[in-house]
């Protein structure tokens, strides 16, 4: 599998977890909630460069738990903690595929941020 990293700061106390295999959104939650983990929420563009260091592994666009699958427009992460930090990619969230697109993947060629329909599937970032 793939490497486990954490960080040791003491406030900022945190293991990711990256996956290789290819999934939906809510299978890709499924997988995390198992490990008893989360998918990967973003608080801070220092945590943001955290896990754009394991793009260079990824073989697609990669999971978040950003989604607006509760209230459309409010994004949400699905550990339930606020939205203090966004990455949009250029016009983005634009709900392109047919006002439906509820969750949000990070784009491995540049670490942005878009949502897209909850069935594509990605690969995935567990966090702990
Ligand atoms: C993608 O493939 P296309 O252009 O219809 C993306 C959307 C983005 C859009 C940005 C499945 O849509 O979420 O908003 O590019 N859809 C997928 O141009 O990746
Ligand atoms: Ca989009």
């Amino acid at each position: 599998g793939l490497k486990h990293l954490c960080s040791s700061h003491p406030r900022w106390n945190f293991c990711y977890k990256p996956f290789g295999d290819k999934k939906t959104w809510h299978a890709a939650r499924r997988t995390c909630r198992n490990l008893g983990a989360e998918l990967v929420s973003i608080h801070s563009m220092k945590e943001q460069s955290w896990v754009e260091s394991y793009l260079y592994l990824a073989t697609s666009d990669v999971w978040t738990g950003l989604n607006d699958l509760g209230l459309p427009g409010m994004f949400m992460w699905s550990n339930e903690h606020i939205v203090t930090f966004t990455y949009w990619a250029p016009g983005e969230p634009n709900n392109h595929d047919g006002f439906s697109e509820d969750c949000v993947e990070m784009l491995h060629q540049t670490g942005r941020w878009n949502d897209v329909s909850c069935t594509e599937l990605n690969t995935y970032i567990c966090k702990i």
